[in-house]
């Protein structure tokens, strides 16, 4: 994990309890054997992570920016002024710069990011870009608590939690339920959620979108495997593996594995894995939605859905969610 890191590592899925290693070797010991996908994020799988954004066949980034485009003024009017926007994640993309163009006298931007050095260069973009915005920078992991700046807790100001991207998708149901409940909890009661989620399609549509013809979404995967030997001095050798990414249509989600070519092992802090030719690690869910399961999973964390935005194919969906009122 880079040095930058402000609190522990980036995360982008549900975690196992204990140290970094402890977890590794946690997931490793499960069957399928799994590494969590925090370890896609070093400097290079981020970059990697830029690039798949704008693959032709990964439609997700696309979608949610023509969706941003057209109905920015709306979301700014369903959400109100004086709004404190607050977003986990680097963010700071041009769906970030289309809403907070919209908003009415939004009265703060609040990026929230463990990687300090992504953070202050969102921070200094942004400041460039919009030079009578506030923007106040967290430097924590999103999927713990974390204190907000004063001008957030004012109580004139509409808190606004901005989680586009899907990356809601890669958190077990269970796990997503929580982050959706911290999102509210900090929204309060008088503020809401803007969440983007991708929609269950064509199996084709969605298998494309993760086997990208460029092999950008291949070399992500496997760049997992570089990460953990340069971090935990494990030694796994990445051409044995082959990327695979497949739509489980039971679950409506999308598993990416790294599979071995031939019979394996490698080493883990000491203890030794061994993996048959065929055999699968899981490296990455992506859960795709209807706009029921998503008002399902709003309300179990509390949440109802107030708007929804589409585009004309309904691939993707921006919605407002909103503490719900109690019965
Ligand atoms: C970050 N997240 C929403 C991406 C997704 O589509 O689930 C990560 C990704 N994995 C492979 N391609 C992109």
């Amino acid at each position: 994990m880079n040095a930058s890191s402000c609190a522990r590592e980036r995360d982008r899925g549900d975690r196992l309890p204990g140290t970094r290693m402890e977890r590794v070797l946690a997931g490793l010991r499960e069957w399928p054997k799994r590494i969590e996908p925090i370890w896609f994020y070093d400097p290079r799988g981020s970059a990697l992570f830029e690039r798949i954004c704008t693959a032709p066949e990964y439609y997700l980034t696309r979608t949610e920016v023509s969706i941003t485009r057209a109905d920015a003024p709306e979301m700014a009017a369903a959400l109100g002024p004086r709004v404190v926007l607050i977003e986990p994640g680097s963010g700071a993309g041009l769906k970030t710069r289309l809403l907070l163009e919209a908003l009415h006298a939004p009265r703060a931007y609040v990026p929230v990011d463990i990687s300090r050095e992504q953070l202050m260069a969102t921070t200094r973009r942004l400041r460039d870009d919009f030079p009578l915005l506030p923007v106040l920078p967290v430097c924590a992991d999103f999927t713990e608590a974390f204190a907000l700046p004063k001008v957030a807790l004012h109580e004139e100001a509409r808190r606004v939690v901005y989680f586009p991207g899907s990356t809601l998708g890669n958190f077990r149901r269970s796990a997503a339920i929580d982050l959706l409940r911290r999102m509210r909890a900090i929204a309060g009661t008088g503020g809401a959620v803007l969440l983007g989620v991708d929609r269950v399609k064509n199996e084709a549509i969605l298998e494309r979108a993760y086997n990208d013809s460029e092999g950008l979404t291949a070399a992500f995967n496997l760049n997992a495997l570089l990460h953990l030997n340069r971090e935990l001095g494990t030694d796994f050798e990445p051409a044995a593996f082959a990327h695979r990414a497949t739509w489980v249509p039971d679950q409506s989600r999308i598993e990416m594995h790294l599979v071995a070519n031939r019979r394996l092992g490698f080493v883990v802090g000491g203890e030794r894995f061994e993996m048959a030719r065929g055999e699968h690690l899981l490296t990455e869910y992506s859960q795709k939605y209807t706009l029921r399961d998503v008002a399902d999973l709003a309300r179990s964390a509390g949440l109802d859905v107030r708007r929804t935005w589409s585009d004309p194919q309904d691939w993707f969906s921006v919605l407002l969610l909103e503490p719900a009122v109690p019965e």
